[in-house]
């Protein structure tokens, strides 16, 4: 650091923001002319892009620093919130809008000769996510930033993020999505690394008074480096940072002897193999697949974080004894829960501490999230990978579950089989290490995401772990999503009439003042312009679908969305044959009649994972569905069936103001919660839907009047599973009509489609698509009536937006601080 006598010199020449448009717009032409070396005869718009965002990076970089020059020197307690997605989507926009100069830099680009809109579509979605889980990650760094939470995010920094999908011939393509040739967005730290160990063997020394300690040793080293992304909070100079790891070979002596023998080629295959590491994410959601490369993935980007949260905890001088009052860390998911297995090893192994102080520091940091029951997705890893890959690991692993069932045991004397039940090592063939159970024991809470998820995660997955602990280590935090970008930013009108008529902006930061809104729902002129804005909204999304598909919409139809992953729980294939049966139903009325009915438009977007079969031969269907609809002349705007290719979260932004409904119909208590729902009536859509995740809170704030729910319930699905294997299933006769059309060949060969028929009629209807068809059909139909009535439609979904408080992912952190992470909110002095 600087000495004081110069300091003076130093504070003199600070840097400053800019002011104002003239301020904006002499920065950008800096950017433009110097740092990008261009002129004004050669700025296209991506430049003008560039500029723009480096402008705004200066800006954030100031806030950026004062926060953590602050955090430091507050050294209050911290969060690290460590997850494999963030899914952050663009990043200008949220950057202007946060700071709070939109508008300036839109009428300085204007000046300029430059549309605000078509500069912010120059940006490439930061895609580090599959869906949910990683947007909830993204949600939640806005709002901890938001609210003055002194908080880290720690992830990979993947070359490649999810693919892209390109719809060829009906089928889903995959292609690489490389976005980093231009990210102004991060900040290489090349100087903030850390060696991460990976193979090699385990020694015991013996110390002094009869103490063994455990001696790493051998294999490889990768390096990781540290990357930062500025999290900027809304209304606030609080500025977070994400930090994302990127692999590098370690360039120790080894690749040199190597170089220096002649073997230049296999000493460039190591560098090669190093960066493989944080290469690519893994393209699945809600599924596991035990690759190796992606255990590395996951020690690789625990053991760097730990390193530099322990690295940190260290300059403070604090004894050990405090590193859970200064460190909450939140698993998001269990694939990070090797940081349980690191923290313990550089507690014992490094820093010499006994194991149970140890073990007690790191229960008390770790803090885990649980955010699904599907079978499948659940993390399990061979012994013999992570025993080759981590010995000492394993080896720590072991003992955890030693004292753990020597303690169940004590518990439970006479009960043999609970101690197999729970065991971290599952004695199957080959053992694995059941990862949710490791988390479960290393961590003070563990929570579901939404009130059914968590009750759910206490009577099944994890029964036996509510009576060993008790109830209390279980608890509930019901997602949110940030009002920020999910209404102020994708619906800016909307978010301005609300503005207008509730005395400011406050809801931004506060959505339960929403409930402002209420009395407003009987209001003639009111209603009128929500309608409006909706229809604008409409428009906007048939100009994107015309643009991505051909396909002509009438926005004046109702629009009837699904938009997310796609999945068999989610059912998009009930949808789809909901459609068909609707068309159907038309094709055989009379053109009179036809002139009667309501047109709609049902659009479809998500990606299928690359190896999910029958996931892509779903989006078949609703494409092959859609060319024979949409072509038809009996049919004209009565229905179109759209897939909307590619979906992220800035074509999200676009589609969730535009629904009239939206579907989130997953099989009850597969969902754990879903976010999408939540968007959807934020920007004022209705919702159809099962009574799954956070629909059955959704229900409960906005009014059951305000909801169209159908179908079995969660309690009821086991029965009728074992019901459809070892009693008789007999599908619905509508749904069969849907069946003989798609084997007719209507919509391409039957051949194509017989295995999605054949898992409702001969595989068991695992999902019960049959089970909720007619409810489905016919809950469509109250619909249709319903949007009939505008006035009635358009009070409903004003009072629905009104009641959406609750949802905001500020009430999500705010829980999670109070109820797991013990931290206050610590706002930056100017
Ligand atoms: C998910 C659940 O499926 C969603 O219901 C939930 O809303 C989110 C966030 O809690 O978590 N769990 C899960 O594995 N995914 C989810 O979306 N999938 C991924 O995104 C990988």
């Amino acid at each position: 650091s600087i000495p004081e006598p110069q300091r003076e010199a130093w504070k003199r020449a600070q840097a400053q923001g800019f002011r104002g448009k003239d301020g904006f717009e002499k920065e950008l032409v800096r950017h433009v002319e110097t740092t990008l070396a261009r002129s004004m005869f050669n700025c296209d718009e991506k430049a003008a892009y560039s500029a723009t965002s480096l402008a705004f990076r200066d800006q954030l970089i100031l806030d950026w620093n004062r926060t953590q020059q602050n955090q430091t020197y507050r050294d209050s307690k911290r969060v690290y919130y460590l997850s494999l997605e963030f899914l952050m989507g663009r990043a200008l926009d949220n950057a202007m809008l946060n700071i709070g100069q939109k508008d300036t830099a839109k009428a300085g680009l204007s000046e300029l000769g430059f549309r605000i809109e078509d500069i912010i579509g120059q940006e490439n979605d930061a895609a580090l996510g599959n869906g949910g889980l990683g947007r909830l990650a993204a949600c939640f760094l806005d709002s901890l930033a938001s609210l003055d939470f002194h908080a880290w995010g720690y992830g990979l920094r993947y070359r490649y993020g999810i693919f892209k999908q390109e719809i060829i011939d009906g089928y889903q393509v995959e292609v690489p999505d490389y976005w980093l040739d231009f990210n102004p967005w991060e900040f290489p730290r090349h100087d903030v690394t850390v060696d991460i160990q990976f193979f090699g063997n385990v020694r015991k020394e013996s110390k002094e008074q009869g103490k063994e300690v455990a001696i790493w040793e051998g294999g490889e080293i990768v390096q990781a480096v540290a990357y930062d992304v500025p999290i900027p909070g809304y209304n606030t100079s609080t500025t977070n940072n994400l930090r994302l790891w990127s692999s590098k070979a370690s360039g120790g002596e080894f690749d040199f002897q190597k170089f220096n023998n002649g073997d230049y080629e296999s000493s460039v295959a190591d560098q090669q193999r190093a960066e493989t590491i944080s290469a690519v994410l893994y393209p699945n959601d809600n599924l596991e697949r035990g690759k190796e490369l992606r255990l590395k993935q996951q020690y690789f980007w625990v053991a760097a974080s730990l390193h530099d949260i322990v690295r940190r905890f260290k300059k403070s001088k604090r004894p050990w004894k405090q590193f859970a009052d200064q460190v909450a860390i939140q698993l998001n998911d269990t694939h990070p829960t090797l940081a349980i297995v690191e923290l313990q090893r550089i507690l014992v192994d490094i820093e010499g501490l006994e194991w149970e102080e140890a073990w007690d520091i790191v229960t008390s940091t770790f803090g885990y999230t649980n955010h699904t029951v599907l079978p499948e997705a659940l993390e399990k890893w061979p012994v013999g990978l992570v025993q080759h890959l981590l010995p000492r690991h394993l080896q720590i692993i072991y003992d955890i579950n030693l004292y753990f069932l020597q303690q169940v045991e004590k518990q439970f004397p006479n009960d043999r089989d609970i101690l197999r039940r729970v065991s971290i090592i599952e004695e199957s063939q080959p053992k694995m290490v059941r990862m949710a159970y490791l988390a479960i024991v290393g961590s003070h809470k563990v929570n579901g995401v939404a009130e059914l998820h968590s009750d759910l995660i206490k009577t099944t997955i994890f029964k036996d772990f509510v009576e060993i602990y008790g109830p209390d280590k279980f608890t509930n935090v019901t997602n949110g999503i940030t009002p920020r970008r999910w209404l102020h930013q994708a619906n800016p009108r909307l978010s301005e009439l609300i503005a207008s008529k509730i005395g400011g902006n406050d809801f931004l930061k506060d959505l339960t003042k929403l409930n402002k809104l209420e009395s407003l729902a009987e209001d003639k002129e009111f209603r009128k312009e929500w309608s409006e804005i909706k229809y604008a909204n409409k428009v906007r999304l048939a100009k994107l679908i015309k643009e991505l598909t051909g396909v002509t919409v009438n926005p004046a139809a109702l629009f009837d969305i699904q938009v997310k992953r796609i999945h068999e729980y989610k059912r998009q294939q009930l949808n789809i044959f909901g459609v068909i049966h609707r068309y159907l139903t038309l094709k055989a009325m009379s053109p009179e009649e036809r002139k009667k009915q309501l047109p709609r438009v049902s659009v479809f977007g998500g990606k299928a994972a690359p190896g999910y079969w029958m996931a892509k031969q779903i989006i078949h269907l609703i494409n092959a569905v859609g060319s024979v609809v949409n072509n038809d002349a009996d049919i004209g705007d009565l229905l179109k069936v759209i897939f909307l290719p590619d979906y992220n979260v800035s074509k999200a932004e676009i589609i969730t103001p535009a629904s009239d409904i939206s579907e989130h119909i997953s099989t009850a208590g597969t969902e754990a919660s879903g976010t999408s729902n939540m968007k959807f009536v934020l920007n004022g859509g209705l919702i159809i839907g099962t009574c799954d995740g956070a629909n059955i809170e959704i229900t409960r704030e906005i009014g059951d009047n305000n909801i169209f729910l159908f179908g079995n319930l969660a309690e009821d699905v086991e029965d009728l599973r074992h019901a459809h294997n070892y009693g008789s299933h007999t599908i619905d006769p509508d749904l069969n009509k849907v069946f003989e059309e798609m084997e007719k060949g209507t919509f391409g060969t039957p051949h194509d489609f017989s295995a999605m028929v054949a898992a409702v009629r001969h595989h068991g209807d695992y999902y019960l698509v049959s089970d909720d068809f007619h409810s489905y059909i016919e809950t469509h139909k109250l619909v249709d009536e319903a949007y009939r009535n505008q006035d009635e439609w358009v009070a409903k979904c004003i009072v629905s937006v009104a009641r959406m408080g609750f949802f905001s992912s500020d009430r999500c952190i705010n829980e999670y601080a109070e109820s797991i992470w013990n931290v206050e909110p610590l706002a930056v002095k100017s």
